[in-house]
Order: C-alpha cells, then structure tokens, then sequence
C-alpha cells in the first residue's frame, strides 16, 4: 500500500479560508474570494521567481525608477503586474495601492467595487534580487469607509489606521515559498508545495518567543543614528548583559522579519539624523511597516517607532510615506525602549 506523505495530511491555505470563512455567520465570502485571487497571484511570482537566472530576460534592472526614486528591477515590475491585474479585476476590491505604482490604483471600467482595499509591495528586496538571496511580497487588507458602497474607493480608504487591518501577511520568497498571514486570531503560516500547486498549512500558530538573541540593523549607518540609538546598539553588543547578541541582516525585511519571527530577535531600521537620506525612516508605513507590525502583535511580539509610538495606532497621510520601525520579540523591544 502507497505511504501518505506528511503533507498529505496538511489543510490548504483555500480550505483554511473557507473554513474560516464558515465560522462568520456574517461573512458573504468577499474576503475568501480575494485572497484566492491573491494565492494565485503568489503562485505566479513565485514561479518566476525560481525561475530567474535560467531566463535572461527577467533578472536586471528596467530603466525605470519608482516614486521613491530607486531603480524598478524586472522582477519587481513583472510582480506589480502580475499582483495589480489578478487583484484590481476580483470584484471584492474597491481601491489598491502599490509601492511601484505612485497613485492609487482604481478598479477598471466594467468590473464590480468590492468592500476591501489592498496595500502591496509587490516584491521586497528587490537589491537583493539579482544575488538570489530570499526576497517577498507584503500586503495588508482594510475594510472600506463605507463598507455598504459600490463606487470606486478614494485614498482616504487606504489611509487607515494599523490596527484596523482586515488582514495582514507576506510571502517569502526563500529556500520554500511560504505565506504567512494573520486575521486577528493569531498568525499562521503555509507553505508552497510546488508539486500540487496548494499552500500547505505547516505553521498553524506562530508565536514570536517573548525574547530572542537575533538583532538585525544595517549597521552601516552607525553614524547616521541618535546617541540613544547608538547606546542600545552598543549595549546589546557589549557583555553588559552576558553575552552580546548575534547579529543577522539579510536586507530583505520579509525575510529578517520571518527568521525573527520563528527564532525571536529584533529588527530595526531607525531614522538619519545626520542626512536628509531617510529623516522618516526607509520603510513604507502602509504595505511594509503596518502589515509587519500587525503579525508581530498577532503572534505575541510589539512594534514601535523609534519615539515609541505603537505603530498600529498611526494613521498614514500619504501612500508612500515612511516610518522608522522597531519590531520583535516582546522583551527585547521594551529593552529598547529604555534607551529612548
Ligand atoms: P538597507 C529592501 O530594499 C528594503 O526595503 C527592506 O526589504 C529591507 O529591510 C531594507 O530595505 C534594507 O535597507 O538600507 O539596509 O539596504
């Protein structure tokens, strides 16, 4: 007789959805229908990008530069692509935005408003691309203003507070492809197993230990951060505490984020206060920061700016505004806190 395998026991990520879904007596299974259309759309990137490298017209750059000025890799642009056209024509949607794309993005003529909106980064870590080392997608999830509405949404319905997020999650991109996500109830992961083209539930409730020895900063900009700053970085490396922490920084935030999240740690990306580089920060507040904060709650970690403002009680004013970002294990981010 055949063994089953141990994947063969595992939920898909569309039965976990319905089943979800089944639980809210309320639910008309808007949500459920636009997170298919989004696996699908993971299903594609992912395809390509294991692929890139064997074909050479995917790898490199375009000769395009997006609204925060950086240089708009092929994947990039063929993720934007691939995540804007499933998503903008699935009916539940009334508004998206991207990081490749300046504007909002509207829902083409003909086809339905929904009562969500989607904020994405299409494909994160794009420096890291041509190097194959692991990049991903993020993306969060709101309800509309106006949830009764059937016109086409406006920026106001993008730029709501964090932790009113719908749902939150990323892909990632590495040695398996993984999407991990939260609803509110905890986070949970699934993994892609290519050979039946399903998401697999292989994490079902991922907790970030409440503490972690990983911290992850791009120290090279040592002497663009504040004295404050400085000082927890030195001490965390010092033996004040012990032993100093093991640093790990791959510069692919879903990726950082992701090893943090499984072994606990704490990633940071603070403000330039010598340059006018990033005197907000790097990292988008609307489809990386918030969308990452919420998981890290979710799975029992904290995330705060670098003044130590919760970051799911900010509101964006811009699409692609920035935000300084310091997420983790529970006890090591209120070990940052008093330092600032
Ligand atoms: P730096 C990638 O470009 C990204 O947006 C995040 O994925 C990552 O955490 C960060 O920037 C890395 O920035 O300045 O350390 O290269």
């Amino acid at each position: 007789m055949m063994p089953l395998k141990p994947q063969d026991n595992l939920i898909s990520l569309s039965q976990f959805l319905i089943e979800e879904q089944l639980k809210l007596p309320y639910a008309t299974g808007g949500f459920t229908a636009l997170m298919s259309h989004l696996l699908y759309a993971a299903k594609i990137v992912s395809r390509e990008v294991r692929k890139a490298g064997l074909l050479d017209n995917i790898l490199g750059a375009t000769q395009k530069e997006n609204v925060q000025g950086e240089t708009v890799m092929k994947l990039d642009d063929y993720a934007d692509r691939i995540f804007t056209n499933a998503l903008t024509i699935c009916g539940h949607l009334c508004v998206m935005a991207s990081e490749e794309q300046e504007e909002i993005i509207p829902i083409p003529e003909g086809y339905k408003c929904g009562k969500y909106t989607i904020a994405i980064d299409p494909l994160d870590g794009s420096s890291n691309i041509d190097s194959n080392v692991s990049i991903g997608t993020i993306f969060s999830i709101h309800r509309r203003l106006d949830i009764e509405a059937k016109t086409p949404g406006t920026k106001a319905d993008l730029l709501q507070v964090g932790h009113k997020q719908r749902c939150a999650g990323y892909i990632v991109y590495g040695s398996s492809t993984m999407l991990v996500l939260s609803t509110g109830n905890g986070v949970v992961g699934f993994t892609l197993d290519p050979s039946c083209g399903e998401f697999l539930l292989s994490h079902p409730n991922m907790v970030m230990p409440e503490t972690g020895n990983i911290y992850s900063v791009n120290e090279g900009n040592y002497n663009y951060w504040s004295p404050e700053f400085q000082n927890y970085v030195k001490h965390i490396k010092s033996l004040e505490d012990g032993k100093p922490k093991t640093a790990r920084y791959i510069g692919s935030l879903v990726a950082d984020f992701h090893r943090n999240l499984l072994k606990g740690g704490i990633f940071l990306y603070p403000n330039d206060t010598k340059s006018n580089k990033y005197p907000d920060g790097k990292l988008r507040l609307l489809y990386e920061v918030a969308p990452m904060a919420f998981i890290a709650e979710q799975a029992g970690g904290m995330a705060v700016t670098v003044k130590g403002e919760r970051i799911l009680d900010l509101t964006p004013t811009q699409l692609h505004q920035r935000s300084t970002m310091i997420v983790g294990s529970k006890k090591e981010v209120e070990q940052f806190l008093k330092f600032i």
